[in-house]
């Protein structure tokens, strides 16, 4: 059920320095049913290190998968239009750039509900997914998406390639940071991916981790969090060369990476490479001091709760993600400060955030209800959800942005940036005018 690292995850370093120990924290992920509220929530250490010969920072402890991804996982990409929207661009543009056809293969790697392989399909693109999660993995298949429920991995990979075909393309979005076996994971994509294939990796850059200080961001199902630094020798590591390194805003900052079996190698990789090691990344130091931003950061959102609290304004949340569920029970912000979370994931409403067992309900609630802010949960997709709930804001509703130091804004222009809500006290809380 839980084991705790002896070495760095990738090149197995006993050097492992602690940068963050959040104590014990339930899986961002189980969201409570009715019928579970009798017992305690199960929570797990959340200890955060950094290597200090590769710099790959990395969660001591690691929780199975088998736990984490199991009947019980309700989360489904395709709830996110901005995310569909990034994924069927990106689709486009590798069908056009590697003249993908009927003769093709496209293996996605934690394909969730098809949110990303669909676009392939429509295409007439042959593919194939591995999703082990129950819920997804049916609904994937329903649209007419094969499957493979099981975790990848080194034996998954050559069997692959033996029993269908090497791919052209291979896409592993938001799973490298959550597998326990990270060298098996990365040697399987070199087994599985064609002598001239590419395999297209996201993950949430470290460096805008720390920058915006996206702390919600860690828990256990990410084990890792990556920088370029990282990377490169991972791939290295299993004859998979990383030609080019693109820098994204989905998910709060992300890198999208691309590896084949041979190079070149183009300029965007050496200048992460630069700009990381310039702004100190391969050093232990800037993660180790981390935890102060992350404590102050806290400590202004809770008091800017309290302040609200205090003067009688009801507060709900919106998303019901596992960010939220880690910055709930980091910040034991419970019922006390939140009436409610919302979210459009019918799997989730009616159930209750994990640990705090906050309820989950309709977004529908806000209009009917209209407290007086919403705390943005889902801040990732805050341009997305600000459109849509432009009604409450012209109502009067105001949103709550956590990170990196909470701000109230009301505009559903995301351009609008939150008044620094740590003014001096009686000013009230900022608020940014329309
Ligand atoms: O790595 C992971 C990231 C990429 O996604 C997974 N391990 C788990 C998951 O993390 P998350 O739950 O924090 O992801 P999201 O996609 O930021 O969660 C957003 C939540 O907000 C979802 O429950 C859907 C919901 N939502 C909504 O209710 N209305 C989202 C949008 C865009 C909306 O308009």
């Amino acid at each position: 059920m839980l084991e705790e690292i002896s070495g760095c995850r990738s090149c197995g370093s006993a050097d492992l320095e602690t940068m963050l120990a959040f104590g014990d924290l339930p899986l961002a992920d189980a969201f409570v049913g009715p019928e579970e509220m009798e017992g305690p929530d199960a929570v797990y250490p959340l200890t955060v290190a950094v290597c200090a010969s590769c710099a790959l920072v990395q969660v001591r402890e690691t929780v199975s998968p088998e736990t984490l991804f199991d009947e019980s996982y309700r989360y489904y990409s395709s709830f996110s239009d901005a995310l569909v929207e990034h994924s069927r661009a990106n689709a486009q543009a590798l069908i056009t750039s590697r003249g993908l056809g009927p003769e093709s293969l496209v293996v996605e790697i934690a394909s969730n509900d098809g949110y990303m392989l669909q676009h392939f399909v429509e295409r007439g693109v042959p593919v194939v997914g591995f999703e082990p999660a129950p819920g997804p993995a049916s609904a994937a298949e329903s649209l007419g998406i094969p499957t493979i429920r099981r975790f990848f991995g080194i034996e998954e990979g050559k069997r692959l390639a033996r029993e269908r075909q090497p791919a052209d393309v291979i896409i592993a979005n938001n799973v490298l940071a959550h597998v326990p076996d990270l060298n098996g994971f990365v040697a399987g994509i070199g087994a599985a991916l064609g002598r001239d294939g590419v395999a297209v990796i996201e993950a949430p850059y470290v460096r805008d981790l720390m920058e915006r200080r996206e702390f919600d961001t860690i828990y256990h199902e990410h084990l890792c969090y990556f920088s370029v630094s990282a990377l490169a020798p991972l791939f290295r590591r299993h004859g998979l060369s990383l030609n080019r390194v693109e820098h994204l805003s989905i998910h709060g900052g992300s890198l999208r990476l691309h590896a084949g079996h041979h190079e070149p190698v183009d300029e965007s990789v050496g200048r992460f490479l630069h700009a990381e090691k310039e702004s100190g990344l391969t050093e232990t130091l800037p993660y180790l001091r981390f935890a102060a931003d992350v404590e102050e950061t806290q400590r202004v959102l809770v008091d800017l709760l309290r302040e609200l609290k205090d003067g009688g304004m009801r507060i709900a949340g919106y998303g019901a993600a596992a960010k939220g569920t880690m910055l709930l029970n980091a910040c034991g912000i419970g019922r006390d400060l939140i009436d409610y979370v919302v979210d459009r994931n019918t799997f989730k409403q009616g159930r209750f955030v994990p640990g705090v067992r906050i309820p989950i309900r309709d977004p529908e609630l806000l209009l009917s209800d209209m407290p007086e802010y919403v705390l943005l949960l889902a801040w990732n997709f805050r341009e997305e959800i600000l459109a849509q709930q432009n009604e409450y804001v012209r109502r009067g509703g105001r949103f709550i942005l956590p990170i990196p130091r909470a701000s109230v804004i009301t505009g559903a222009d995301p351009r609008n940036e939150g008044m620094d809500a740590t003014r001096p006290a009686g000013s009230s809380v900022g608020v940014e005018k329309r």
